[in-house]
């Protein structure tokens, strides 16, 4: 062994660090203005974040959990040429490209919190765990507000609907 036991702890613990307020640094990701929509227990409810990869590899982004719901799912919401707003899982997790960025963000991405264990009030934060298919895992928390933070309005990237 000629690795120490520290150095192996420090290649294994992997918590997102808080930078900017509200971001996370996590390796070559940022882990913008995540953030939640107050709601009641019981309910659902809806995660959003801004995911930048400032890396040369994609990553992919496999699954979140939450202590806070009974399961956390990846879903992705899209217009149906007859203006019908639909949604549906993503099994296979999103890939944040190299160099890129994708907004999870109202009418695209977002995180269905199913079955909240306990009401989210306003100005409280709801830890969320996101699992990278590089292993690495990264603890959140959302930040509950009623409103879009305003890093994450008005993200053209975001805008693919006619
Ligand atoms: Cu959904």
């Amino acid at each position: 062994m000629r690795h120490t036991p520290l150095l192996a702890l420090a290649a294994t613990i992997t918590l997102a660090a808080p930078a900017l307020a509200g971001d996370y640094k996590i390796g070559a990701l940022t882990i913008k203005t995540p953030w939640t929509r107050p709601a009641q227990a019981g309910m659902n409810g809806v995660g959003f974040m801004t995911l930048a990869n400032a890396g040369p590899k994609p990553v992919t982004l496999l699954r979140a959990e939450s202590p806070a719901a009974g399961k956390v799912e990846i879903h992705s919401s899209s217009m149906s040429p007859a203006g019908v707003m639909s949604m549906r899982r993503e099994d296979k997790g999103v890939v944040i490209p190299a160099g890129g960025q994708v907004a999870f963000a109202s009418g695209g991405y977002h995180f269905m919190l199913l079955g909240l264990k306990q009401p989210q009030a306003q100005g409280q934060k709801t830890p969320v765990t996101l699992i990278f298919d590089n292993g690495r895992r990264a603890l959140v928390e959302l930040t509950v507000q009623a409103a879009p933070p305003p890093a994450a309005k008005g993200m053209p990237a975001d805008h693919q609907h006619p």
